[in-house]
C-alpha cells in the first residue's frame, strides 16, 4: 500500500514534468533566430582601417576590469570565419541571424565624413551569404561599441550624438537596407546608459549616479526616434522593413502578494523598462520616474529634476517609433517595497527605492544574475501586452551560459524547453509574440567575464587559432525546434 503510493507519487511526478512542457505547434509563420554581437565574436579590432571603439580602449586600459585580461581583439575571428558562421546558422536551420554592425568599422571616426569600405564590404558580404542561404539578417546598428572618437567629445551623455547616430542609420540603410527586413536601432540601453555612464561599471567607465544614465538614455531615446523617422521617411517604401529598438528587462515579481510589494514590482519595471519603452510604446517617461525623481532632485539642493525632461514636440515624436517590439529576457528579481532611503547623494537605485532578492529556489547556471526563471517569461510577455497595448513581440535574446567543461550542455536544452514553453502558453494567452532569438549562436566575449561564461550554442575553442566551432547537443534540440516548431515529441496544432 505504501510502496505502491510511493510508485504512484514517481510516476505522477515524473508525468507531470512532461506535461509541463507545451505541446502545442508554434505557428507555421514564428520566426526562429539566433544572435551575437560584433565587438562580442568579430576580433579584426583594428584591421582594414576599423577604427577604435569604446570597448577596445576599455580592455585595452583596463585590462584588470576584464576576467583574465581578455580582450575581443581575435574574439571568435568572425571578421574571417562568417562563412562558417552561417554555416552554423544553416545547420541550426534558423530563419534569421541576429547581429550588429560595428559603428567604427564602417566609420572609423563615428562620423561619416570617412567611409571605410572593407568594412563595408565585409557586412554586404555577410548579408549576401546569408541571403544565399535562405537567412535573414537581424541587424543591429548599435550594440555597446561607440567610435571611441565620440566618447571622447561626450559620447552618450553629449547632444552631438544623436545626430551622429542618425547620420550612422542612415547609411546604414542605403548601403544595406535593400536586403534587410529587421532593424533594430540600440540593443539593451539601460546597460549603455546605468552601467556605462551611471554606475561606470562598463565602457566607458563613466561614474556619475543618479546623472550620467539620465542623460544618456535622454539622448538614446531621440537618437532612437531619429533613425526610425529617418526610415519611416527615406526608405520604408522602396525597403519595405521594420525598425524598432531592443530593451531588457528581468521579470519583477512582487516578494508577497501585499499591496507594498505589487505596487513596489511595478514601480521596478517601470524603472528598468519603462524608462525606455514608455517614450516610445506609449508617451514620455513613467509617471512614477518623473515624480520620484523630481521630488528627491528638489530635495537634494537640485533647481530641476535629474531626470531630463522632454517638449510636447519631443514626446510625439518619440511616441510610436516602432514597427514591432524587441525584448531581451534572461531571468527575474523578487521585489520588496523599502522604506525611503534619506535624500543624500543622487542614485539611480535610490530613486527607484525598492529591496530586489533571487530566491535560493531558483535554479542557478554559471553567471551571478542569471537565475533560472521560465515562469517569468510568461508573465513578463503577459505584462508588456498589457502595458503597451498588444505589440507584435520579437524575442530578441534568451539564453543560458555554461562554464564551458562540456559539450553536453543538458541544462541548456532545459533552459530552451522551458522558456519557450512559457513562450507558447503566452501566445495561448493572447500575447502577439512573432519570434524568438537564441543568445547566443556561439560562445564569444561575455564582455567584462571575458571568455569564462560561454552562451553558445556551438562552443569555440579560444586557445586555437582557428577558433574552432563545435556543436553542444543544445544545437540538436533547438534545430529540432525549429524545424518541427514543437518543443516535445509530438505536438498538438
Ligand atoms: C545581454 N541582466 O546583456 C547582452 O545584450 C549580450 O551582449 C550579452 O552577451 C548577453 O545579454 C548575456 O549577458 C545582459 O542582468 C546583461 O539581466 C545582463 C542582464 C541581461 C542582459
Amino acid at each position: 500500500m505504501f510502496l505502491g503510493g510511493f510508485i504512484f507519487c514517481c510516476l505522477f511526478v515524473i508525468s507531470i514534468a512532461q506535461d509541463e512542457t507545451n505541446n502545442k505547434l508554434f505557428p507555421e509563420h514564428f520566426l526562429f533566430g539566433a544572435a551575437t554581437a560584433s565587438y562580442q565574436i568579430e576580433g579584426a579590432w583594428d584591421e582594414d582601417g576599423k577604427g577604435e571603439n569604446i570597448w577596445d580602449r576599455y580592455t585595452h586600459t583596463h585590462p584588470e576590469l576584464i576576467a583574465n585580461n581578455d580582450t575581443g581583439d581575435v574574439a571568435c575571428d568572425s571578421y574571417h570565419k562568417y562563412k562558417e558562421d552561417v554555416a552554423m546558422l544553416k545547420e541550426l536551420g534558423v530563419d534569421y541571424y541576429r547581429f550588429s554592425l560595428s559603428w567604427s568599422r564602417i566609420l572609423p571616426t563615428g562620423f561619416v565624413n570617412k567611409i571605410n569600405l572593407p568594412g563595408v564590404t565585409y557586412y554586404k558580404n555577410l548579408i549576401k551569404e546569408l541571403k544565399d542561404n535562405g537567412i535573414e539578417p537581424l541587424i543591429t546598428l548599435y550594440h555597446w561599441d561607440l567610435p571611441q572618437p565620440l566618447q571622447d567629445l561626450g559620447g552618450w551623455t553629449s547632444e552631438f550624438v544623436v545626430e551622429a547616430f542618425a547620420e550612422y542609420a542612415r547609411l546604414s540603410f542605403e548601403l544595406f537596407g535593400d536586403d534587410v527586413k529587421y532593424w533594430l536601432t540600440f540593443n539593451e540601453p539601460k546597460q549603455t546608459c546605468l552601467d556605462g555612464y551611471g554606475q561606470g561599471s562598463t565602457a566607458p567607465g563613466i561614474a556619475s549616479p543618479g546623472l550620467g544614465e539620465y542623460i544618456c538614455a535622454h539622448h538614446v531615446l531621440k537618437a532612437h526616434a531619429r533613425a526610425w523617422h529617418i526610415y519611416d521617411q527615406e526608405f520604408r517604401t522602396t525597403q519595405n522593413g521594420q525598425v524598432s529598438i531592443t530593451i531588457d528587462t528581468m521579470w519583477c515579481e512582487p516578494a508577497t502578494d501585499s499591496e507594498e510589494d505589487v505596487a513596489a514590482a511595478e514601480k521596478a519595471l517601470q524603472f528598468t523598462y519603462g524608462w525606455y519603452a514608455n517614450a516610445i510604446y506609449n508617451s514620455d517617461y513613467p509617471e512614477i520616474m518623473k515624480t520620484r525623481i523630481a521630488e528627491r532632485s528638489l530635495a537634494e539642493g537640485f533647481n530641476q529634476s535629474r531626470l531630463p525632461s522632454f517638449t510636447d514636440e519631443e514626446i510625439s515624436y518619440i511616441s510610436g517609433t516602432f514597427d514591432y517590439m524587441g525584448i531581451n529576457m534572461y531571468t527575474s528579481i523578487l521585489v520588496e517595497a523599502v522604506d525611503e532611503v534619506p535624500v543624500g547623494e543622487p542614485n539611480y537605485n535610490y530613486d527607484m527605492g525598492i529591496k530586489s532578492s533571487q530566491s535560493d529556489d531558483w535554479e542557478s547556471c554559471s553567471i551571478y544574475w542569471l537565475k533560472i526563471t521560465p515562469w517569468g517569461i510568461r508573465k513578463l510577455l503577459n505584462w508588456l501586452k498589457e502595458t503597451y497595448n498588444n505589440p507584435a513581440i520579437i524575442i530578441t535574446e534568451n539564453g543560458v551560459t555554461d562554464d564551458g567543461s562540456t559539450l553536453e550542455d543538458e541544462q541548456r536544452v532545459r533552459f530552451y524547453r522551458d522558456y519557450l514553453s512559457n513562450v507558447r502558453s503566452a501566445m495561448e494567452d493572447g500575447v502577439n509574440v512573432i519570434g524568438y532569438t537564441a543568445w547566443s549562436l556561439m560562445d564569444n566575449l561575455e564582455w567584462r567575464q571575458g571568455y569564462t561564461q560561454k552562451f553558445g550554442l556551438f562552443h569555440v575553442d579560444f586557445d586555437d587559432i582557428n577558433r574552432t566551432r563545435t556543436p553542444k547537443i543544445s544545437v540538436a534540440y533547438y534545430k529540432k525546434v525549429v524545424e518541427t516548431h514543437c518543443l516535445v515529441d509530438t505536438c498538438e496544432e
